[in-house]
């Protein structure tokens, strides 16, 4: 099989790659290692930037999820039994975020790519990319017993954190720069009202929790765990009086609560590799860094890794120019830290770090009242949320 672009991952940032290229007529192909069904078990993130919105309109996507998103102009932190609004729109110009599960657009985006009759080969064993540094690259993966070879000019990492692609960069190319947390969130979605039209963040004494949502009819939340909880430690009950304890009283009050239809606990990493290409190799989204889920930006960040490379790759076949694809890693790089930046910033402002000394205590807590009595505190925080511009 012969292919322009190879792509290795068929979550959201391989699909919408796929898509975007397959519009102005670059073929593709997209291998994914699981069968579709997994991928939209798959709960994860649930707040897209300004961006990402405007990309998924960009490939043709954008219909369901401008009628059933909601826009969200706004949030809350909670801390001692009070909540404060983050009026997003007030500080950027009127910007906001949309509310719609990374299951939903995932689903959007394979609806378009079978529509366009697009190649997504779920299944895929043992992908492999080989030749990265000639200019006869090629992937390599399992079908049963069949190795099948699809020769490309390009491949795409878009395999997530566990991937394939950046384990075929050599090591003394690629620099590491990783932050582990010492605990992770326990994640519930039910058929239940949201507690609140609007997320809440809430820092407590008893860890951090987040109120979010998939509808006006699912909710989804979240508590700090330690990483030594399993899921099995927590029954629904339990993760309902935990959470209640965690938010001011008012909400406690007012939670709806019901049987869990999925619950799982995720580890907090900040983690970027360096550099993004590797000859006709290029990282994009989860597979080049992740963040912790604080700040809502993992998929944001890979959105914009997406939209460089698709320029690029744009360029490259259609002017014939490689100026894009050459600067993809600086400036994918550029802003992906900034996103880390800002995802530490918050989850250090919110939770509750076991091995914190009075200092760090009185510290965090300056911080959060800085927030609040600073307009300037307040822009960046807003700015940074909405999603910087690509
Ligand atoms: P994905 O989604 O991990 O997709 C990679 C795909 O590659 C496949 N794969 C392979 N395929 C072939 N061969 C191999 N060897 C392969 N190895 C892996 C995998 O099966 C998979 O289908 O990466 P991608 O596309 O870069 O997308 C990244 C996002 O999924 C991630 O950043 C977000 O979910 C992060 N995130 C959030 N981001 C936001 O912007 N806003 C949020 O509100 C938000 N909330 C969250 C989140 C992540 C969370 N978890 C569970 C980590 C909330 C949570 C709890
Ligand atoms: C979610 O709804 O899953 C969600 C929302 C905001 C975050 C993280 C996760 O910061």
């Amino acid at each position: 099989m012969r292919t322009k672009v190879g792509i290795i991952g068929g979550g959201p940032s391989g699909l919408m790659l796929s898509q975007l290229l397959d519009l102005k007529g670059i073929d593709n192909v997209v291998l994914e290692r699981q069968s579709r069904e997994y991928v939209l078990g798959r709960i994860r993130a649930g707040v897209l930037e300004h961006g990402f919105a405007e990309l998924m309109r960009e490939a043709q996507c954008g219909a369901r999820m401008d009628a059933e998103g909601e826009i969200h102009d706004g949030f809350y932190i909670a801390e001692n039994n009070k909540k404060m609004r983050v009026d997003l729109a007030a500080h950027t110009g009127g910007n906001s975020v949309v509310v719609y599960g990374q299951t939903e657009l995932t689903r959007d985006l394979y609806a378009a790519r079978d529509k366009m009759g697009g190649t997504v080969i779920h299944n895929a064993e043992d992908v492999k990319p080989h030749d990265l540094k000639t200019d006869a690259p090629y992937l390599t993966y399992r079908a049963g017993d069949e190795i099948i070879r699809i020769d490309c000019d390009f491949i795409i990492g878009a395999d997530g954190f566990h991937g394939v692609s950046r384990k075929s960069i050599p090591g003394d190319v690629l620099t590491e720069y990783e932050k582990v947390y010492p605990f992770g969130w326990l994640g519930v979605l039910s058929r239940t009202k949201p507690v609140s039209p609007e997320l809440i963040y809430a820092k407590s004494p008893r860890g951090f929790a987040l109120c979010s949502l998939r509808s006006q009819a699912l909710s989804r939340y979240y508590i700090q765990v330690p990483l030594s909880d399993s899921v099995d430690d927590w029954s629904d009950d339990a993760f309902w009086d935990e959470l209640k304890a965690r938010l001011p009283d008012d909400v406690a009050a007012r939670l709806e609560t019901g049987p869990s239809i999925e619950k799982s606990i995720a580890p907090l990493r900040s983690f970027v590799a360096e550099p993004m290409r590797y000859g006709k190799l290029f990282l994009a989204g989860d597979a080049a860094h992740i963040v912790p889920p604080t700040g809502a930006r993992g998929l944001n960040s890979a959105a914009s890794d997406i939209y460089y490379l698709y320029h690029g790759l744009v360029d490259h076949y259609l002017n014939g120019d490689d100026a894009g694809l050459d600067s993809y890693s600086q400036k994918a790089l550029a802003r992906v830290w900034k996103a880390q930046r800002f995802s530490w910033w918050m989850t250090s402002l919110l939770h509750n770090f076991p091995d914190a000394i009075p200092y760090d205590q009185k510290l965090q807590q300056t911080d959060l009242e800085y927030l609040f009595s600073s307009e300037a505190a307040m822009t960046s925080l807003a700015e940074n949320y909405v999603g910087l511009p690509f």
